[in-house]
């Protein structure tokens, strides 16, 4: 049996429900609340030392990082079949799931700096936003999570955020203008890993980010949103007052957002 712990919300776990959708895997799911705490708990460091979800278990085995998930779960339940044949469509998709971890990076710091700075900042003390920081175990994150909160859209991760970003769009057009999709002609793992990033800049109202240089990146999520998956894996799980919320909110940061991304387009390299 596979358990997934997993966030109804977070977009490494959406990643994870993305893939177990498109191979028909059942599973049994353990939600964790992200904002309370649930990742510190004991017993759930066990499983993730990083605190962060998800965590897959499979028969007693462990296994984290939602890239790595998404290819272990292709591999062992799919004969690698969402993973291209073609030897440079297979290196670009192991480089996309490999860059993943950068692209986390970017996601998260956009999401912190502006929503969930916001929604943290109203619902919690000082006292209690320090000790969330304290148990965050690795200390580049702690640091990296403190100077989101302190600087919001002005913090440094913001910009380096927006880079990243830049570089990710430019790579998806090379191989959007040539295939439907990012992992080639067929729907494959690093679409399933790219997505769930994607559509959160989506929701947080950050759209222009890629509409008017990279509309085939557009182009692409409508696409991918088309696909059963999505509504499994995502939609399904999403509180649309919620998400309506979050949209209005996300919006006020647009302008700032907006102004580094364009310093960045307009600036040397
Ligand atoms: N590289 C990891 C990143 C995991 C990660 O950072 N997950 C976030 C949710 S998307 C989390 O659990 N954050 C916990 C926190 O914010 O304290 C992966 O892809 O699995």
């Amino acid at each position: 049996m596979l358990i997934l712990y997993h966030g109804a919300t977070s977009v490494c776990s959406q990643k994870v429900r993305l893939g177990l959708a498109e191979l028909g895997l059942a599973y049994e799911g353990h939600l964790l609340d992200l904002m309370t705490g649930d990742q510190f708990d004991p017993d759930y460091l066990k499983l993730n030392p990083n605190a962060v979800v998800p965590t897959l278990v499979d028969d007693g085995m462990v296994v984290i990082e939602s890239s790595l998930i998404l290819e272990y779960l292709d591999e062992t339940y799919n004969a690698g079949g969402l993973m291209p044949a073609d030897p440079d469509l297979k290196a670009k998709t192991k480089l996309w799931l490999l860059r993943c971890l950068a692209i986390h990076g970017a996601i998260n710091s956009l999401s912190f700096a502006t929503v969930n700075r916001a929604k943290q900042m109203a619902g919690k003390t000082p006292e209690q936003l320090e000790t969330m920081l304290r148990k965050i175990p690795d200390p580049i994150s702690r640091e990296k999570r403190r100077d989101l909160l302190d600087n919001g859209v002005a913090s440094i991760h913001v910009e380096a955020a927006l880079r990243e970003m830049r570089s990710a769009f430019a790579d998806m057009k090379v191989t959007l203008e040539r295939y439907d999709w990012v992992s080639g002609p067929g729907y494959g793992l690093a679409d399933i890993a790219l997505l769930a990033y994607i559509d959160r800049l989506d929701r947080l109202a950050m759209n222009g980010l890629w509409e008017d240089e990279f509309p085939e990146v557009s182009g692409w999520l409508e696409r991918s949103k088309k696909r059963d998956s999505y509504r499994t894996a995502i939609a399904s799980f999403l509180d649309p007052s919620a998400a309506e919320n979050m949209y209005r909110t996300a919006v006020t940061f647009w302008p700032a957002i907006s102004r580094t991304w364009s310093d960045i387009r307009n600036g040397p390299g």
